[in-house]
């Protein structure tokens, strides 16, 4: 659940990367979004900072990093360490909570939860299976392959498997992976599936078409590439899959959408989730709301109308005045 800033070309990966690691803390310790966020967004600035940053008042200057992050930055770079990262290595409760939350499943609540009851390690949670439900409980099962991550050319046999499978159940299924994928990233955390069908519009109501996403479903399963499920809704999947029984297996999400809000929905799962509300937030300027399903334009009083009709990602992009930006150009 790491989302450290990609090494690739950041001269200043050591100064991010301690910054995620502050977003960390307050997210799965503190359970404060609000510094979180302020971490994630100040680590994010400095990885796309195309020099060495050689002060605090430099990164200063940057988007998202104020004076109590600059001051952090000056610490580090003048004596190699930061002493608030130090104490909250030493603190036993923190270290404990912020493992038990890299088990899929197990979110802050339930990690304090469980080390307040004296559950700390990986072992601990093998012995008290009973505090966990299904899906914490196969979070535990993988822990250690759900933590690896997916190579991009595994991606491309499973993407060229469940093309296969899905257009042989039917043909008018449409099949993107999205996420990190689909930004082009070397590796994955996991596998983000979206599926259309022509015949599933937003008019129809989830219940009647739901056999679309548990017929791909079964398909998957009877072939053996999905070995277990999370969970499993009209139009949500959230399971595991593997290319062969002695393989890592991986995290996968299959996402059933309705064909009309197709373009949204790619847009929202191809991300980064930094993008997304950056984008959200340019759309709220022009006046429009945006999200998963639709693009809607927001009237005088305040109301969302009708959903724009969109044929393409870029139309969205359009409407909201927005310089288009590539997959790959998404990545933060
Ligand atoms: N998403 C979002 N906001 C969130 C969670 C997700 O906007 N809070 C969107 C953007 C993400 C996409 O969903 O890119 C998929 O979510 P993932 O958690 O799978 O993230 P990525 O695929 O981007 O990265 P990873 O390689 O870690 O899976
Ligand atoms: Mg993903
Ligand atoms: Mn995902």
């Amino acid at each position: 659940k790491r989302k450290n800033p990609s090494s690739d070309g950041n001269l200043n990966h050591d100064i991010s990367d301690f910054l995620s690691e502050l977003a960390d803390y307050e997210r799965n310790v503190n359970r404060n979004i609000h510094k979180y966020n302020a971490y994630r967004k100040a680590a994010s600035s400095i990885s796309k900072h195309p020099e060495r940053l050689t002060s605090g008042d430099e990164a200063h200057k940057l988007e998202g990093v104020g004076q109590k992050i600059s001051e952090k930055i000056s610490e580090y770079l003048s004596t190699g360490k930061l002493k608030k990262l130090e104490l909250i290595h030493q603190d036993d409760t923190s270290t404990a909570i912020q493992l038990l939350t890299r088990v899929s499943g197990i979110g802050p609540a339930k990690a304090k939860e469980l080390v307040d009851s004296g559950v700390k390690t990986i072992e601990d949670l093998n012995e008290n299976k009973d505090k966990l439900n299904h899906h914490q409980l196969i979070g535990l099962k993988y822990f250690s392959d759900f933590e690896k991550k997916i190579p991009r050319d595994e991606i491309e046999n499973i993407e060229q498997i469940l093309q296969d499978h899905i257009s042989a159940l039917d043909s008018n299924y449409i099949m993107t992976i999205c996420g990190s994928y689909r930004r082009g990233k070397s590796e994955s955390g996991d596998i983000d599936v979206l599926i259309t069908h022509p015949c599933f519009t937003s008019d129809d109501s989830a219940k009647t078409k739901s056999h679309l996403l548990r017929d791909v479903v079964k398909c998957l399963r009877d072939y053996g590439l999905i070995c277990d499920t999370i969970s499993c809704g009209d139009v949500k999947f959230m399971g595991a899959c593997r290319l062969s029984t002695d393989g890592t297996v991986r995290r996968l999400d299959i996402r059933l959408t309705p064909h009309d809000q197709y373009w949204c929905s790619i847009l929202y799962f191809t991300g980064s989730d930094m993008f997304n509300k950056d984008m959200r937030t340019h759309a709220l300027q022009k006046g429009y709301t945006l999200n998963e399903y639709s693009l809607r334009p927001i009237g005088s009083t305040g109301v969302a109308g009708e959903p724009v009709f969109l044929s393409s990602e870029r139309d969205i992009f359009d409407y909201i005045d927005y310089s288009y930006k590539t997959p790959e150009e998404r990545n933060s």
